[in-house]
């Protein structure tokens, strides 16, 4: 059975990485049979990061190259009748909400200061305060270094989420009034689409990103329809 690395739940979602929540989702959409183990460090992990799957004894990390791995291995049921453009499509939606509204996802979570509070106590409460500042300012230091060097991170804050707004504004208008992003049925980039619209409506991190996604019926019945058809 395929064996799925995640963190441990949190903020009141299945899976609080837009990542890991992605592929959770493909695997549920896809109707692959899992078992699930929860951890809260990711160094140990191929790539240092997580999700990442063992399967028949061999390791795949990044969500990506799992789902292409999984739908190598056990059959693409869930894009067969998606065309070349439609892929296309879907590839170009993926990159975006991967590549760029990704970091505005960071940027309201680590950067914020009432956000970066809550993360902190979250994900690092259990470590003894004595070292806790020490890890954790640590951790920060490398997130903004990493924010610096992708380029995000020399914006404003209103010129990041207006960014994430153009993001997600570009996924609601491909969507339209279809069901799923590509047509009636689910794909793999329902997947991300999913995994990357819920992180941004997680409850604790109001933002000028959560507040167009919440007004925007459109993604909030899509965000809906996902969640039900893979999670019930
Ligand atoms: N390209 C990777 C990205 C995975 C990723 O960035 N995971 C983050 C959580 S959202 C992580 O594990 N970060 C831990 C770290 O960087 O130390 C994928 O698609 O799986």
């Amino acid at each position: 059975m395929i064996e799925f690395f995640k963190f441990p739940s949190a903020f009141g979602m299945h899976e609080a990485s837009p990542f890991v929540l992605k592929l959770e989702t493909y695997l549920r959409l896809a109707g692959l049979e899992y078992k699930t183990t929860e951890t809260s460090d990711p160094r140990p992990a191929p790539k240092e990061k997580l999700p990442y799957i063992i399967d028949d004894g061999e390791t795949i990390a990044d969500s990506s190259i799992c789902i292409s791995y999984l739908k190598e291995k056990y059959g693409d049921t869930l894009g067969e009748n998606l065309t070349n453009e439609q892929h296309a499509i879907g590839h170009a939606v993926k990159t975006m909400l991967e590549e760029r509204t990704y970091w505005v996802v960071v940027y309201t979570r680590w950067m914020m200061p009432e956000n970066q509070k809550l993360v902190l106590e979250t994900w690092f409460g259990m470590i003894p305060k004595l070292i806790r500042g020490f890890i954790t300012g640590k951790i920060v230091k490398d997130m903004r270094k990493g924010m610096y060097a992708h380029g995000i991170g020399r914006h404003s804050h209103e010129e990041i989420f207006a960014f994430g707004v153009q993001d997600v504004k570009a996924f609601e208008d491909v969507l339209g009034d279809k069901p799923y992003l590509l047509g009636k049925t689910p794909s793999e980039y329902d997947a991300c689409g999913y995994g990357f619209l819920a992180s941004i409506m997680a409850k604790p991190f109001p933002t000028p990103l959560s507040a167009y996604v919440g007004n925007s019926k459109t993604l909030m019945a899509y965000i809906d329809r996902v969640e039900m058809k893979a999670f019930g």
